[in-house]
């Protein structure tokens, strides 16, 4: 007798209430009960029993007749879709952007003209180098993608965290990227730079010095999407009603201050919570602390480009904000998450082609090349030329064209004309007032392959950057270069990028010379045109020197025992989340511990779920007898030294001072360790958090 299920009758099929029970074979079975929904097949079949195939008899061969089990399997096997060939992991969130005054001067664009005119926005960030399940602290670009749903159509300005680029040219993007990912004989390493074909093709390539120069620094480990700047990099045009044309450059600054993790913490963070970015994007929006961006616009006229020292198309270059003051144009706000993400952000599609009309492109030979790449993509990836039918890329303003059919056509021409002119007077025709027009720029010359002479300066802003960053800066720029390059395996690479290295700081190539234990220095790399040294320092491009001076968004770990003061807890919790910072209890045991009064704390982690590097700051709030205890565990000592060497302010209570102790660090080392038994001292702690890190105590560990 064919058996088919194991439902008692009589019960309704439901996917909620379920119950489980043991059928004879000892084998689990789902009793549905209440008056949920039937579950259904795609075809809207009811489905009876969804827990065992079609056989004959309890124990023989499956039927290729189970049409329910071979829709499910058959839509199982195809539910990926080929991630992205960089940026392939990345964390999307809904939000909208508000103008602030009309630009009514330099754009025609829609979204421009009115005050507080609100456009909906969806923003992606995310990594360049890793696979899609990559960890997010890989010392790497983030991109910065932010699609604006315009009353005139999508408009996508697709940018990175760093407002330059490794290249010059378009065409040398699949090697930068070749190079970068995983060596294609060993597969292997995975989100790193740090091998030798990735400085091999740097070191072959001088028109990255300056890109090399910012991924090196702590931009490349931010400390969470919300505190990083975002950058258009290119030039761009906008032009207003009267078709003039004014250049113009994007920058997005967060209004929470720039923030970065030290390599040692990143490091750390990617093996304790390899979500952390993502987590952190989350929790910000639920719980309702949206994060905001300023949009700042470089704006500049032919005059200027042509005096400028730098070629304003090369996207090596920066115009430095101390030269070109940003101007506010409005704010970008995060509230709101993706329902389904891979509906959402695996699938929204982004491309630098789509502006609005009133923005227009410069002839930045990256751009130009990134205009042809991203609509390609999108059939790879989305699988055929329907992708803006999908709800996240679909445009929020009126569609009227003739485009019909196709792979998942959703959206459809009605009616018999499908094509213009016709004579039927139907459809949409083209306005030459309200429509694109491209910029009608002059162009003449030869068909060349050619870089421009106003191109050949590689190493003239790289050492601006070097020289406007703060000494603690300085040295991660160091630190990373020797770790990076103590990962490549051919003393040649290494021995050619010291010789860039000492076109932009001889400081900064001797001591990655003497980490890497170079017996002698190489002869500096031969310049196509003589490094400067008469570039002003910008302290724009300094972290550190951009910091929020203010503790907001950030996260404090406080570390519990048995027996902890349960008073200085509230009272610093409170005091913490007045500055609009968050607070994260960790205890031994996830389920908390009584305090001194008797009463129960409960927390969030136990120790090796919540190492201090997920904090900005800690707290040890112990007994002495807890202290105690936890000087024999590993992770309540890393907590502890991790926190001291990653220049954190740590707030103590006296009972702590044995765990500090073992933990190798000194309670009056410095100013950034807070006793706490005076209750005054909670309000210096939270001040002292505004600064974020105490660099001066780097200086005196070796990370
Ligand atoms: Fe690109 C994705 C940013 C140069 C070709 N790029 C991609 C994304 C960002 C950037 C943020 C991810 C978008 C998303 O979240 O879906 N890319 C940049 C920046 C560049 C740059 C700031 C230099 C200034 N890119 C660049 C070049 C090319 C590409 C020169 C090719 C000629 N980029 C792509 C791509 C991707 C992409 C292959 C992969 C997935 C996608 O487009 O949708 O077309």
């Amino acid at each position: 007798m064919v058996k088919i299920s194991s439902r008692s009758p009589g019960k309704p099929a439901t996917i909620h209430d379920q119950k489980l029970e043991r059928g004879k074979g000892g084998e689990l079975h789902q009793f549905a009960e209440g008056d949920g929904p039937v579950l259904t097949t795609a075809q809207g079949g009811l489905v009876s029993d969804d827990h065992n195939t079609l056989k004959i008899g309890e124990r023989g061969p499956t039927l290729i007749e189970d049409f329910h089990f071979r829709e499910k399997i058959f839509h199982f096997d195809h539910e990926r879709i080929p991630e992205r060939v960089v940026h392939a992991r990345g964390y999307g969130a809904h939000g909208y952007f508000e103008t602030y005054e009309s630009l009514a001067k330099y754009t025609r664009a829609d979204i421009f003209q009115r005050a507080g005119e609100k456009t909906p926005a969806f923003v992606r960030f995310s990594t360049v180098a890793g696979s899609k399940g990559s960890f997010d602290l890989a010392r790497d670009v983030r991109g910065f993608a932010v699609k604006l749903y315009t009353k005139e159509g999508n408009w996508d300005i697709v940018g990175n965290n760093i407002p330059v680029f490794f290249i010059q040219d378009a065409i040398r993007f699949p090697d930068i990227i070749h190079a970068v990912k995983p060596e294609p004989d060993r597969a292997f390493p995975q989100a790193q730079s740090a091998h030798d074909n990735f400085w091999d093709f740097i070191s072959l390539t001088p028109e990255s010095m300056h890109m090399v120069m910012w991924i090196m620094s702590d931009r490349a480990i931010p400390r969470s999407f919300r505190f990083m700047e975002g950058f258009g990099v290119h030039t761009f045009r906008f032009v207003n009603a009267k078709d003039e044309s004014t250049f113009v450059k994007f920058h997005w600054k967060p209004k929470l201050g720039l923030q970065s993790v030290v390599w040692n913490e990143a490091v750390k963070i990617n093996g304790a919570d390899p979500d952390f970015h993502r987590r952190d994007l989350w929790n910000a929006v639920q719980s309702g602390n949206f994060p905001e961006w300023e949009l700042r616009v470089q704006l500049f006229d032919q005059t200027f480009a042509d005096n400028f020292e730098f070629d304003v198309l090369d996207a090596t270059k920066i115009i430095p904000e101390e030269v070109l003051e940003p101007i506010p144009v409005g704010r970008l706000v995060l509230d709101r998450m993706p329902e389904n993400f891979f509906a959402e952000t695996e699938q929204v599609a982004f491309m630098t082609q789509n502006v609005p009309p009133g923005v227009d492109f410069s002839n930045d030979p990256l751009l130009q090349g990134r205009n042809f790449s991203y609509l390609d993509t999108q059939l790879k990836r989305l699988g055929g030329p329907n992708f803006t039918h999908i709800p996240i890329n679909a445009p929020k303003c009126p569609l009227h064209h003739f485009q019909q059919d196709g792979h998942m056509a959703m959206r459809n021409p009605v009616g018999r004309v499908n094509y213009q002119p016709n004579s039927f007077g139907e459809g949409p025709r083209e306005s030459p007032q309200r429509g694109f027009r491209t910029f009608a720029d002059a162009e003449e010359g030869q068909k060349v392959r050619l870089r421009a002479e106003s191109f050949a300066d590689h190493y003239s802003q790289a050492r601006q950057f070097f020289n406007s960053q703060t000494p603690p800066e300085q040295r991660h720029i160091a630190m990373a270069l020797t770790f990076e390059l103590s990962k490549v395996e051919t003393p040649v690479i290494r021995e050619r990028m010291v010789a860039h290295l000492l076109n932009i700081d001889e400081g900064l190539a001797d001591t990655v010379a003497d980490e890497l234990g170079m017996k002698q220095l190489p002869k500096p790399a031969d310049a196509a045109a003589a490094p400067r040294d008469d570039l002003d320092p910008s302290p724009a491009l300094s972290i550190i020197e951009n910091g929020p001076n203010s503790f907001a968004g950030r996260k404090v770990g406080v570390l519990v025992s048995q027996g902890a003061d349960a008073v200085i807890l509230k009272k610093l919790q409170s005091a913490i989340e007045k500055e609009g910072a968050a607070v994260e209890v960790i205890a031994p045991k996830v389920g908390g511990v009584e305090a001194a009064d008797g009463s129960w704390i409960g927390a969030k982690h136990m120790i090796d779920g919540g190492p201090s590097v997920l904090f900005d700051a800690v707290a040890l709030i112990l007994s002495e007898a807890g202290a105690e205890r936890l000087t024999g565990e590993a992770a309540a000592r890393d907590f502890v030294a991790d926190a001291f060497a990653h220049c954190k302010f740590i707030a103590f209570t006296s009972g702590a001072v044995p765990l500090l102790q073992k933990a190798g660090v000194d309670p009056e080392a410095d100013e950034g360790l807070i006793g706490l038994d005076d209750p005054k001292a909670i309000i210096s702690f939270v001040e002292s958090c505004r600064k974020l890190r105490l660099w001066s105590r780097e200086m005196a560990v070796k990370l």
